[in-house]
């Protein structure tokens, strides 16, 4: 009789091991809105995931900023308050400068996966934040500056921009004033008139209403807005290597459907257009000055705020 009850879960593919771990539900927090591209993006996978996983590993979603500020999100996910933060670096530079890096890749991420630079990732937030990081869940979207006044040359002295750390000291560069916030404040304080601008990616300005206040976006885009899931260290090592691998499966593949933010892209560009938003675009020697000029200074500072690891990161991030 036992033996039959062992043959029988056997052929459904369940192999009942000795000291198997049982079902795990895991915490997921988001630093970015519900009702956000970047969330509805996240969802399907979740799904997938829950349905796949029965008797190995769940998802629960908690929810966006309503649950916890954006900026705490990096925090909560390092001392174990969460299991799983969907957010970005910029959200967490106060546990370490290197979160902001992920900003400089030039690689896409099954790229940064064979060329080593993932597992210099995972060492660093082993070591410096107690992360595991799992996956990028936004890549092919360049970071835009969006404003309220019309400039004909990359000059912001008299400007009050937006910014979190990811345009900081570019913007301060060119010559602005800056004003840092969560995604949730951007229209009120265009609205009052408290910025004249915003940073911000080629996509979602619409899950925020922002082109009601919006008349340029300035050409070239910069950067590339990254969005990745981030594990407490000490629960990713309570997995089994079952659960492990089932996890990274899920993320795996989520990560290399990336490509469809090129179609999301496109589409926000039009929209863009269609809701009266001008582009102001460089010529092309002063475009490159531009673009090269984020990078140059992105990197002088983290190699300076991170002499070990910022020369490292530089090497296999860029192309
Ligand atoms: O502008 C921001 O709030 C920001 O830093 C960011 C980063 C990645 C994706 C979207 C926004």
């Amino acid at each position: 009789m036992k033996i039959h009850r062992w043959l029988v879960l056997a052929a459904a593919g369940f192999v009942p091991v000795h000291g198997a771990a049982q079902e795990l539900t895991l915490r997921v927090v988001s630093a970015f809105a519900e009702n956000t591209t970047y969330v509805k993006n996240l969802e399907p996978m979740m799904k997938k995931l829950n349905a796949e996983g029965k008797g190995v590993l769940q998802l629960n979603f908690i929810g966006g900023p309503k649950a916890m500020p954006p900026f705490e999100v990096g925090n909560a996910v390092r001392t174990g308050v969460v299991d799983i933060g969907m957010t970005t670096g910029a959200f967490y530079t106060n546990i370490m400068p290197e979160a902001d890096a992920l900003k400089l890749t030039q690689r896409t991420a099954p790229e940064l996966r064979r060329n080593g630079a993932f597992d210099l990732i995972n060492k660093v937030w082993n070591e410096k934040a107690n992360m595991q990081y799992l996956a990028r869940v936004i890549d092919f979207t360049p970071f835009h500056l969006y404003l309220t006044k019309k400039i004909d040359k990359p000059d912001l002295t008299g400007l009050k921009i937006r910014i979190t750390p990811v345009y900081r000291d570019f913007f301060q560069a060119l010559g602005a004033t800056v004003v840092q916030t969560a995604p949730g404040e951007v229209y009120t304080a265009l609205e009052r008139g408290v910025v004249d601008g915003y940073g911000w990616p080629i996509n979602g300005i619409f899950d925020f209403n922002w082109q009601e206040k919006t008349k340029y976006r300035v050409d070239p885009g910069f950067y590339s807005a990254e969005v990745s899931l981030v594990m407490n260290l000490d629960k990713w090592k309570a997995l089994s290597q079952a659960q492990k691998d089932f996890l990274m499966r899920h993320v795996i593949a989520h990560e290399a459907a990336n490509e469809s933010w090129k179609q999301v892209n496109e589409n926000d560009i039009r929209r863009q257009a269609q809701a009266g938003i001008q582009t102001i675009t460089f010529e092309p020697a002063t475009a490159r000055q531009f673009y090269d000029r984020a990078y140059e200074i992105a990197w002088t500072n983290l190699i300076k705020a991170s002499p070990t690891y910022g020369p490292q990161m530089r090497k296999l991030f860029s192309r």
